[in-house]
């Protein structure tokens, strides 16, 4: 009976392993987002994050510190009055993106590495922190990366378990 608890939780860590395992090797232009993390599940949340949003093109914070290992749940809050997006990425990803927007202004997107967000509302983003390093983000509608609307995280080396 002990067990019952414990079980679910190991069952949905190794099906997110493979899973992460799979999309490497089916998608080509995964194997970056790899090297980042990956999208986490609101079970293994160790710590929040907010972030705010606003028409001066800005996140606040911009640059953000988290640990290796951890799962981080942003909150993403939009004051302002357009709307914003936290999109997870490489430099290169989030450039190629957000050359894609200025074409395509209205391109809808909701994949596992961002959220968007109405002006006045706020939303969430899971992320997984596999490996120590820094990972890129950013708002990629039309216009906004191009504004300076980016940040940085920095995961630092270690465990989260130990903290
Ligand atoms: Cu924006």
């Amino acid at each position: 009976m002990k067990i019952s608890l414990v079980t679910p939780l190991l069952c949905s860590g190794l099906l997110a392993l493979s899973s992460a395992a799979h999309a490497d090797t089916g998608h080509h232009h995964a194997d970056g987002a790899a090297a980042l993390g990956q999208p986490g599940i609101v079970v293994d949340v160790t710590h929040t994050v907010k972030i705010d949003m606003a028409d001066n093109m800005r996140f606040t914070p911009a640059n953000i510190r988290v640990k290796q290992g951890e799962t981080v749940k942003f909150l993403v809050v939009n004051n302002g009055k357009l709307k914003h997006e936290m999109v997870i990425g490489s430099p290169a990803q989030l450039a190629e993106h957000a050359a894609l927007m200025r074409k395509m202004p209205e391109m809808e997107h909701e994949d596992d590495n961002q959220v968007s967000v109405a002006p006045g509302a706020s939303g969430e983003l899971i992320w997984k922190f596999d490996r120590a390093g820094t990972v890129d983000f950013a708002c990629l509608q039309a216009g906004h990366y191009e504004a300076g609307m980016k940040g940085q995280i920095v995961a630092s080396a270690g465990n989260a378990d130990a903290q």
